[in-house]
């Protein structure tokens, strides 16, 4: 095979109803190519969104001259392969015709021999508006819009989020945004290889290798060789590799991530070389359990035949423009998401197939992936033309997926049941449930089956298994999504009213910090209820909801940046109470996965980590509420606003838990202490405790109501900590009641940094009174840290593990550190 890259070439973009022609980047899209030649603003700064709605109007122009060398032009086909062309294109070759394209999840290849010539050819590739084709294709099918604002996204396989989201601009673009190449070979080639792995009883693992040609040779030869890491595990020839001692893959806090790279060599009948094959796999099964229970039928992901209770985030596309982003900018947000230890990522139906560096990092890190089929919350048409470019999408995807490590399911897509259900169930709207069930319930099921091996398809998220989309159904089987709260504006503590089988989305709105806020916000303009900042608020209303929310929970914050920090305070307050809930409720709860971990621009939004990489304070509490020890306070109850506003406080007791989801069983020891604000303890005590895996447990029942009574509950916090060896393997702090009636001390704290490296420093933190979810800050400095926006008991140490990107001394870190608590913000 003769491969001549063709993203290197000299390729300029012009606008077709006549300008010039400007550089442009392959892959790539015109809003960046734009910006890059000065012919736009930053489209994510102000509110510079709206004054680039012209360019999907338009028709865009990539072009590039290329070379067709003698070598070349001596293979017998010579194909133009392309990955990804976002949408509808009109391929061209020295101004001849190839083909027209209409779906940006399917890569092309064309034979493209005859219409080369010597030395200098062009390629062009023209993108007709996609707004443009809305209004004239598929014009019978107008559904509910739930997200675009123009509407008829539906109508078009492209990213569905490009025509605005929720927690997102409208930037429908267009361009070459996945790889583009020749392929020049002879004779014959490899067209694909399946790969399936059977799991013996004896423990081995027996690999069978399926390839593909792009003619047909059934004597063809195979050789393969197997090695991990640098170590060759083996070699030999034929398509069946036997591996004794295989080392499985596990994902995230259940064992490592062995991968294995498989190649195969492949010969023809005559001799001659065809070409080579290979693959980075993970020696693993990946199941989704849904068995019969005392609740219903169960809902959970196993590993090796290990049930892992899925945590973990939902995940959608980390760029308004994604062609080109490069492996660092996956790994910056996989990387955390790992180290808060999730082992599972959605990959959410309305963005894109992701790239080959996502996944590999998902293999690396021990992710699993939840992959949704890219069709999101609107209706879609069930036209043949839709349909039949459906399954060519899914076929090419699920053929490039299938030896991930990381793929735990196929999922056929994000909310369109659950959005939709009352339309589909109409009896006068049958074809509207005929279109759907020709998509989702046979077209992707039917394409998983004949290519995807044995990972398992679910229909829709949320689903139940049948049309039932109520809480109570949730409850006993399927995956739910719940959005009584944020959406429904409901109380924090619903969350504890449903116990679900597999929580899939959920999740709380807060504003971005104003270092992320001064990347888009001009200084002049930066009230959270400004022009900008709700340009940068795709929820309808959603700045006001947020306020909602910290108003129920929190004072009157003293400044915008306080808001800010109890907007952060308050989403941790919500999804934590979430998590907590759903993992006390394990192995009836089988998973938690947040709505959502990243952003693709700056924005107020459900992420926990914010555009610009910085982590929420939601990111910094995930890593402590998704920790495999976990140890959590259950307090029934609520704090009840009645007539004329009387308050009254129905919680008593106190529910002491430990969770553990870690793979073999441990010791610890669980430690209650009940504190007066005044830094004395009114309670205490401990209790050894076996943690075994799965397994949570209510450990103790405290009966606070003596307490209250003789000290008040504005005046009392508890907090519950779980030691396992000598590690302060989890902590929880439980307030018993709202923290704007609480008389918090104003906050002292003394700083101490001790220098590891030029890069790295211990900080401590001391303070002689309580802070509630202390964060602290080194202005001018980019940092990870080991914790942060955490409790600080009185008289106790906080030492957190600082990394610094560049050089630092404490002098330096003393000087830059700024600290924030609650009792800071009014
Ligand atoms: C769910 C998701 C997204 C949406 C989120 C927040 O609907 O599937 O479509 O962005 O809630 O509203």
């Amino acid at each position: 095979m003769r491969v001549t890259a063709l993203s290197s070439c000299p390729w300029r973009l012009r606008d077709c109803s006549g300008s010039d022609w400007i550089p442009a980047s392959v892959p790539g899209c015109v809003h960046t190519d734009l910006q890059a030649a000065g012919r736009i603003l930053d489209p994510f700064w102000g509110t510079n969104e709206s004054g680039l709605q012209w360019i999907d109007e338009r028709d865009w122009e990539y072009e590039a001259p290329f070379t067709a060398t003698e070598a070349l032009l001596a293979e017998e086909h010579v194909d133009l392969v392309a990955e990804g062309l976002d949408t509808l294109a009109t391929v061209r070759v020295n101004g001849r015709t190839v083909a027209s394209t209409e779906n940006m999840f399917i890569g092309f290849r064309w034979d493209i021999r005859p219409l080369l010539r010597p030395g200098a050819n062009t390629l062009s590739v023209r993108f007709a508006s996609a707004t443009r084709y809305i209004r004239t294709h598929r014009t019978w099918h107008r559904p509910r819009e739930i997200n675009d604002p123009v509407g008829g996204c539906t109508a078009i396989r492209k990213e569905q989020c490009q025509f605005g989201w929720d927690w997102g601009p409208r930037f429908v673009t267009a361009g070459i945004w996945r790889d583009i190449r020749l392929e020049g070979w002879s004779g014959n080639r490899i067209a694909e290889v399946e790969l399936s792995q059977d799991h013996r009883t004896d423990g081995t693992v027996v690999l069978t290798a399926s390839p593909r040609l792009a003619r047909r040779d059934t004597a063809a030869a195979c050789a393969w060789r197997l090695r991990l890491g640098s170590r060759v595990v083996g070699s030999g020839t034929g398509t069946r590799i036997v591996v004794s001692e295989p080392r499985l893959w596990w994902p995230n806090g259940q064992g490592d991530q062995p991968l294995y790279d498989i190649e195969l060599q492949i010969t023809a009948s005559n001799g001659a070389p065809i070409g080579s094959w290979s693959r980075r796999i993970g020696l693993r099964t990946v199941e989704l359990q849904q068995n019969a229970d005392k609740w219903g039928t169960s809902f959970q992901f196993a590993v090796n035949g290990r049930p892992i209770f899925a945590k973990g985030a939902n995940w959608i596309p980390a760029h308004c423009f994604v062609a080109g982003l490069p492996r660092s900018a996956y790994a910056r947000d996989l990387e955390a998401a790992a180290a808060a230890n999730m082992n599972m990522v959605r990959v959410w139906g309305g963005g894109i197939y992701e790239s080959e560096d996502f996944y590999d990092l998902c293999d690396e890190l021990g992710l699993l992936v939840w992959q949704d089929f890219m069709f999101a919350c609107t209706l879609y048409p069930g036209d043949p033309e839709f349909i039949a470019s459906s399954r060519d999408e899914a076929e090419y995807q699920v053929k490039r997926l299938r030896h991930r490590a990381c793929l735990a399911l196929w999922c056929g897509n994000n909310e369109v049941w659950g959005i939709n259900a009352h339309e589909l169930l109409d009896p006068k709207k049958r074809r509207l449930r005929d279109d759907y069930e020709r998509l989702f319930h046979r077209a992707l099921p039917a394409v998983v089956k004949a290519h995807g091996g044995p990972t398992p398809y679910w229909p829709s998220s949320p689903w139940r298994g049948d049309p039932d989309t109520g809480h109570p159904a949730g409850e006993a089987r399927g995956d739910t999504h719940f959005w009584d709260v944020w959406h429904g504006r409901n109380p924090v503590k619903d969350y504890e009213k449903w116990s679900f089988r597999f929580a899939s989305e959920f999740g709380m709105q807060s504003y971005s910090s104003a270092q992320t806020q001064a990347t888009f916000c001009p200084p002049d303009d930066p009230n959270v209820f400004g022009n900008v900042m709700e340009d940068h608020q795709k929820n309808r209303g959603g700045n006001q909801v947020i306020l909602d929310y910290v108003s129920r929970r929190y004072r009157f914050p003293k400044n915008q940046e306080s808001l800010i920090y109890l907007s952060q305070l308050n989403q941790v307050n919500c999804v934590e109470t979430g998590v907590g809930h759903y993992r006390r409720n394990m192995p009836r709860c089988m998973g938690a996965l947040y709505w959502q971990l990243n952003d693709c621009w700056p924005v107020a939004s459900w992420s926990s980590i914010e555009f610009t990489g910085r982590w929420r304070a939601l990111h910094h509490a995930a890593r402590r509420f998704f920790a495999p020890a976990f140890a959590s306070v259950h307090l029934p109850g609520d704090e009840v606003f009645g007539t004329n506003n009387y308050r009254k406080s129905t919680v008593r007791h106190a529910h002491l838990y430990t969770t553990y989801d870690g793979p073999s069983p441990v010791s610890g020891v669980l430690r209650w202490d009940l504190f007066h604000l005044d830094g004395t303890v009114v309670l205490k005590g401990r209790k050894a405790v076996r943690l075994r895996p799965m397994t949570s447990v209510l450990q103790r029942t405290l009966d606070l109501a003596a307490p209250i009574g003789k000290h008040g509950r504005e005046n009392l916090y508890l907090r519950l900590a779980l030691d396992v060896g000598r590690r302060r393997a989890s902590e929880s702090t439980a307030l018993l009641t709202l923290p704007r009636f609480m008389p918090l001390p104003k906050p002292r704290t003394k700083v101490s940094v001790r220098m590891k490296s030029p890069r790295l420093a211990v900080v401590a933190f001391t303070s002689p009174v309580f802070q509630h979810q202390l964060a602290f800050d080194f202005i001018g400095q980019v940092f990870t840290s080991s914790d942060n926006f955490f409790d600080l008991y009185p008289g106790e140490r906080k030492e957190v593990l600082v990394e610094f990107m560049g050089r630092v001394t404490s002098d330096l870190l003393r000087k830059a550190v700024r600290l924030r608590s609650l009792a800071d913000t009014y």
